[in-house]
């Protein structure tokens, strides 16, 4: 894989780097995405069962338990050679940006520090009551595919229930963690949006930001997905194999 000369030497004179992940990104280490064709987690899972405060409220151990389930996949794997790079690069650049949509923990596991966890982290339930961070026991959940119901636990300070640390439909994004996304992405001059089919709002925005800021935007994607008239380039391709590719040869390879 050769990558656009001209491509290269935009990257390479970046002081400010941002990258948005989505569920592509970590498809590689066996987690699935939301809505692939086949493999898609809405596919076979109704969102509106799982993924809202309303359902939390109606069935909250069957909530409870395919989170569990999902905590479980998390669990047993590991990063893969995309989030790798995307670690080697937060030490090749002056500044690296990272904000994520996903709910997993592979790039913290794969070296990358502050990551911007826009729709919260599968490893920190909390009270709906008190919101205190609830500390998960040790070991690897053994459920079935899809999970099985669990009732949710209580809060040690409160007795309240305890609920699955992401953010559903419907709810806002934590507020700290959006202006930063925001801001980071507004003065970036490059900006890498990696693995996201970019339907869901408002993180599919900052794309947009950056490109009206005047960055250089690149997608990295197998499939299309509606941004390609948005970006400057579009890397059709798997992460695992874009991604080191272009760290390689936009940082590691000596300039032509
Ligand atoms: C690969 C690959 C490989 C495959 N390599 N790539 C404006 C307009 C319309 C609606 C709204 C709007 N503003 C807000 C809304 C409502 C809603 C929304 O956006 N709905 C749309 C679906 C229409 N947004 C919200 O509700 C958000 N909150 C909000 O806006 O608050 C203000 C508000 C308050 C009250 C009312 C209204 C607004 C919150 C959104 C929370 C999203 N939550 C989820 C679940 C999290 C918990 C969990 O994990 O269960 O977050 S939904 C799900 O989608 C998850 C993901 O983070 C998110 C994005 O998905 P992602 O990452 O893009 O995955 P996929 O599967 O869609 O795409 C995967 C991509 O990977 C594909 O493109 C593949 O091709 C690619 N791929 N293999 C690279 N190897
Ligand atoms: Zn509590």
């Amino acid at each position: 894989m050769q990558f656009d000369p001209a491509l290269l030497k935009g990257l390479r004179g970046a002081r400010h780097v941002a990258i948005l992940t989505g569920a592509g990104i970590s498809a590689d280490s066996g987690i699935p995405t939301f809505r692939d064709k086949l493999t898609g987690l809405w596919e076979q899972y109704d969102p509106s069962e799982l993924a809202t405060p309303a359902a939390f409220k109606h069935d909250g151990a069957l909530v409870w338990g395919w989170y569990e389930w999902r905590r479980m996949m998390v669990l047993r794997a590991q990063p893969n050679a995309a989030h790798r790079a995307i670690a080697t690069l937060s030490e090749l650049v002056p500044q690296l940006a990272l904000v994520t949509q996903n709910v997993d923990d592979l790039h913290e596991r794969a070296g990358s520090p502050g990551v911007l966890h826009l729709h919260g982290e599968l490893a920190r339930p909390y009270c709906e009551a008190c919101r205190n961070v609830y500390r998960l026991p040790e070991g690897i959940p053994d459920l079935p595919v899809g999970g099985k119901r669990i009732p949710p636990p209580q809060c040690v300070s409160c007795g309240g229930r305890v609920r699955p640390g992401v953010v559903w439909f419907g709810e806002g994004l934590p507020e700290l963690t959006w202006h930063a996304a925001v801001t980071v992405s507004s003065v970036c001059d490059v900006f890498i949006i990696v693995g996201t089919s970019a339907l869901v709002q408002p993180a599919a925005s900052l794309v947009h930001k950056a490109a009206a800021a005047g960055a250089l935007t690149i997608q990295v994607n197998p499939n299309t997905t509606g941004l390609e008239d948005a970006v400057s380039v579009s890397l059709r391709g798997p992460a695992g194999q874009i991604l080191p590719a272009l760290v390689q040869q936009a940082w590691c390879s000596p300039a032509r």
